[in-house]
Formats: structure tokens, C-alpha cells, sequence
């Protein structure tokens, strides 16, 4: 964590200009009718999961570049996300990836997560690589595989990463499949379908009490030619034949170019299969850039219809948020930093949408005023909103430079710059 100090110093030195800007912007409001206030408490409800899985350096298939300092064990990891969640006072949760975060005590991996006031959000299934010692491979699929004996490896994996997940206190299993083909006739296209339906509805049938079932899909990658969950609408139909409790999950780097994903979003609340998110940003394919770095117009329309389904009560729309990236260039926890931020933006921008006004336009078919009450609202600068949030909340007020202020990396640098040799707790 960071000294409380440094955190203190940070924000004194700019809590002035920071007040000035807040009453301007409250002024702003008031006259078109927004109460600061309100804005403020709904924005203070927005809370996202870090992937363990983004803590350190990621990379491409041609190489990547480890900065000093990065975590090396999941209880290191743990670690940078409470710093995280120290200065943005948004980010309590941390969403595994098994078998990748596996250790040998759960409960002394849920202390230090306890101790570090973090819990656990969905957690994530691995049948898309081969792990050292598994009998069968994946590399012509898992839970689509011709192979029954396949098959019932990736579901005893799943069932596994479920009982994992309840020694964390998780409730929800995201899945998403490599699952695919490379090439015209290598798959049966029909029945790899059927075999995956098959295989879910065996873990769905073994969910524990409470949990979720999150279906991810994908349009391609590792799988060129056809991926078997590859958009929405495959998500949609495993989700509705398996039941109540499986809902679909949008992965925003998961689409075709120019796809319009917030129409994706209003459908899948439409139908009550609005399951989470993984954010993150793209410019070509899954790029996993920061979310809101490439297209934050598009951001902020999807949160528009995040909080038109909040503010009409549709039923049992309660998406969970997280984030899915890979930073190959910026320091992890600054991109992450950077990142929350981004999504609070688009959260306030989407929070300030009069959509009494908007309504009114809609219906009476006056398209420029209804395109402009949209553009009024993402055009506003929501910087001292979001920041009034983290301060009133006993975070940053820029939380990218107050981690920089701290020296946390450096002195990470020094302290990590062995490699691991057992993911021993770094707690006490
Ligand atoms: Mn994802």
C-alpha cells in the first residue's frame, strides 16, 4: 500500500484548484437541472474487478518487455491491486484466472486479500492451453472436442476452478473457449455447437448455490476460420438453453470492426442475458488497450444503456464489471489506474444524459435534438465529478500521479528483483 502520507500530501496540494472546478461544474449543472449531489452518490455506487491476469507486463506472440518490479506471485499481484484500489476507492474485487493464480492454501490467499481489504469476483476457466501432466490435449478444442475423454477434462477443469473460486468466495464462472477450427471441414460446424451446449449444461448443473454462469464469446483468435462461440447470438442461445442463471458476457475487444456493441449491450439487457463486461479498448481486433483510449464516444454510449436499464429498473439487470487487458508498453498499474478512470468517465458522461429530454426527442422524431442531448451530456468534462468521488471516498484526486508520487514501482523494483521460488505469502 501507499504511505497515507504521500496520499494526503497529493491531494492537499491540489484540493484548491480541485474545489474551483468542482463548483464551476456544479454551477453548470445546476442549470440544466442536475443536482451534484445525486450524480455524485451514483457515481460513488461504480465498482469494477482487476484481472490478476494485467498486473504484470504483458505481451505479444513476438515478445515481451517485464519492467522491474512487476509482481511475480498472485499474492504479489494481489498487492498492486490494493494499491490500486487504494487510490481509486473503485476496484475491492480481483477476477483469478486458473490454473494460472493456483496455490496450495486458499485460506491463507483469501487472509491476504482480506488483509488488503480486496475480495474475489468471477473466476476464469483455462482450457485454451495444455497444462504440464494433463492426460488429453487441447489443441483441437475442449469442450467441443470429438473426444469424449476430452471433454470431460475441460468440465472437470471448470468444476474444479468452481470449487477454487467458492474457497475465495467468488459466485460467478466466466467462460470462454479457444474452441475452434483453422480451417474449412476440420470441425463439424453444427455439432461442435451441440458438444459445447452439451458440456456447459454438465457445469451448469453442478453451480453452486448463488453462482452465475458467464459465457464469452469471440469472433476469432487462436481459431481463424470459425470459433464456436463466436458472437452474441451463440452466447445468447447456450445462455438461454442452459437457464436462469447463464448470461452472456461482452468483451468490447471481442467484435468485428464498426460492430455496434452498444446495441449488442441494449439486446442482451433486453432479454435479461446482460451478464458482465470485460473492458478494454481496440483499434483492429482484440487488442486489449485501455478501455476508452480508442473510441471513448463508443464507451460512452455503451454506458448510456447501462444506465437507462439501471435508471428503468429492468429486472435482474445486475451486469459484473470487469477489466480484461494486456499492457505491453504502459506500467500495468498506471494503465490500470488510467483505466478505471476512463470507465467512471463514461459512467458520469452517461449519468448526466436528460433523458426526460431525450425521450421526448425520440418519440417526436426530432433526430438532430436527440443526437445533441447524447453529445451535451459526453461532452462535458467530468474530471472533478469522478475525482470528488475518489476524494470524498479517501483516494486520489489524480491517481495516476499520486502513484507516480509515491515511489511505489521503485521500491517494488528493489523488493521483487529476484525471481520467485514459491508463491509464500507476503503477508503477516
Ligand atoms: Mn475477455
Amino acid at each position: 500500500m501507499i504511505d497515507a502520507e504521500i496520499l494526503e500530501r497529493h491531494n492537499r496540494q491540489r484540493e484548491a484548484a480541485h474545489r474551483r472546478d468542482l463548483e464551476y461544474l456544479a454551477e453548470r449543472l445546476a442549470r440544466s437541472g442536475i443536482a451534484l449531489e445525486v450524480v455524485l452518490d451514483e457515481l460513488a455506487t461504480f465498482e469494477v474487478a482487476l484481472p490478476t491476469w494485467a498486473m504484470a507486463a504483458g505481451g505479444t506472440r513476438f515478445g515481451r518487455f517485464p519492467i522491474p518490479g512487476e509482481p511475480r506471485t498472485i499474492f504479489e499481484k494481489l498487492e498492486d491491486a490494493a494499491v490500486i484500489h487504494q487510490l481509486t476507492r473503485a476496484t475491492p474485487r480481483v477476477s483469478p484466472h486458473f490454473p494460472w493464480d493456483v496455490v496450495d492454501d486458499w485460506a491463507a490467499l483469501r487472509a491476504h486479500a482480506e488483509a488488503l481489504g480486496l475480495g474475489f469476483d468471477a473466476v476464469n476457466s483455462n482450457t485454451f492451453q495444455d497444462q504440464p501432466g494433463q492426460p488429453h490435449s487441447y489443441k483441437l478444442g475442449s469442450l467441443s472436442h470429438a473426444d469424449p475423454a476430452v471433454r470431460r477434462q475441460a468440465i472437470a477443469h471448470n468444476l474444479q476452478v468452481v470449487a477454487w473460486g467458492q474457497e475465495l468466495g467468488s459466485t460467478a464462472l466466466t467462460v470462454w473457449l479457444a474452441d475452434g477450427s483453422n480451417y474449412p471441414g476440420q470441425m463439424h460446424l453444427r455439432r461442435s455447437f451441440e458438444r459445447v451446449q452439451e458440456s456447459l449444461a454438465e457445469i451448469y448443473a453442478a453451480l453452486p448455490e448463488g453462482w452465475r454462469m458467464l459465457i464469452e464469446y469471440k469472433p476469432y483468435e487462436p481459431a481463424f476460420y470459425a470459433t464456436v462461440i463466436q458472437d452474441w447470438g451463440s452466447a445468447l442461445l447456450l445462455a438461454q438453453a442452459l437457464g436462469e442463471r447463464a448470461q452472456c458476457l461482452v468483451d468490447l475487444g471481442h467484435h468485428l470492426p464498426n460492430t455496434n456493441i452498444e446495441l449488442i449491450v441494449a439486446r442482451l439487457i433486453g432479454v435479461g442475458k446482460l451478464g458482465g463486461f470485460h473492458f478494454n479498448d481496440a483499434k483492429y481486433g482484440d487488442d486489449d488497450l485501455t478501455a476508452g483510449s480508442i473510441k471513448p464516444y463508443q464507451l460512452f454510449l455503451v454506458f448510456n444503456e447501462l444506465v437507462d436499464a439501471a435508471r428503468e429498473g429492468v429486472p435482474g439487470f445486475r451486469p459484473a464489471y470487469m477489466i480484461d487487458q494486456s499492457h505491453n508498453v504502459k506500467d500495468p498499474i498506471e494503465a490500470l489506474l488510467q483505466t478505471v478512470d476512463h470507465l467512471q468517465r463514461a459512467y458520469a458522461r452517461a449519468l448526466l444524459v436528460d433523458r426526460e429530454a431525450l425521450s421526448h426527442y425520440q418519440e417526436t422524431g426530432d433526430v438532430l435534438m436527440a443526437e445533441r442531448t447524447l453529445r451535451a451530456a459526453f461532452e462535458t468534462d467530468v474530471g472533478p465529478l469522478v475525482a470528488e468521488v475518489r476524494r470524498r471516498r479517501g483516494g486520489a484526486l489524480d491517481p495516476v500521479l499520486a502513484f507516480r508520487e509515491s515511489g511505489y514501482r521503485q521500491q517494488k523494483a528493489r523488493e521483487r528483483s529476484t525471481p520467485a521460488t514459491a508463491q509464500a505469502p507476503g503477508y503477516a
